[in-house]
């Protein structure tokens, strides 16, 4: 059940998943209502991760937030979840109503400039679900998605501009990875929002 329209709508991914991006989800100045209210509302943390046994601070800020009943462990370590704030209530529901999918928790990233990025990675966790609904919106600057086939390593990729939704699901979080790679030509900040379905802590 959706009211999504396929036309403003495109495949990303060849096989073994499904990746559709809506470039206009929100139109320009929706959008950067949402990206001014989220810059403030959001309590940005800088998170680290463990590289080669050191401690290092992951290049990009991010925030967790979920209803009360979710718990999640990220690295081992149980992420302190922030409650909903307007903006981000106002953006799950534009997002439930036109997918017509539920989502009880957020992860909100902060890429300052080019210089912030994510490594390859699957959001396959098993409180994800088997065949996990992602629905990731973008605001602010554009940055390129990039997939790769854990197996046959086939690649695909897609500029995510502000105001769009992406929304992966099928066997996409197993059978494929994602990644944002750093870029010299980006100089001003994006946010991004994975909205999840989580079903269990642990
Ligand atoms: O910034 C993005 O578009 C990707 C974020 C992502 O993959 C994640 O939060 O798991
Ligand atoms: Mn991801």
């Amino acid at each position: 059940m959706t009211s999504l329209f396929p036309a403003d709508s495109s495949d990303i991914l060849p096989f073994d998943g499904r990746a559709q991006l809506f470039p206009q989800f929100f139109d320009t100045s929706t959008a950067q209502e949402h990206f001014n209210g989220l810059i403030s509302e959001v309590p940005w943390e800088e998170h680290h991760l463990i590289l080669f046994g050191k401690k290092v601070p992951e290049p990009r800020r991010s925030a967790w937030i979920a209803d009360n009943d979710i718990h999640y462990v990220y690295s081992g370590v149980e992420r302190v979840a922030h409650s909903w704030t307007p903006s981000l209530t106002s953006i799950r529901e534009a997002i439930t109503r036109e997918t017509g999918h539920p989502f009880n928790s957020v992860l909100a990233n902060l890429y300052r400039d080019g210089n912030d990025a994510m490594g390859w990675h699957s959001d396959d966790e098993p409180c994800n679900g088997p065949e996990p609904v992602i629905a990731s919106v973008s605001f602010g600057a554009e940055r390129r998605f990039d997939f790769r086939h854990r197996i046959s390593k086939e690649k695909a990729a897609v500029v995510l501009p502000h105001g769009s939704l992406l929304l992966m699901s099928g066997q996409s979080q197993h059978c494929w990875q994602h990644s944002i790679a750093r870029s010299k030509k980006v100089t001003s900040p994006r946010i991004n929002l994975t909205f999840r379905f989580v079903t269990s802590s642990t």
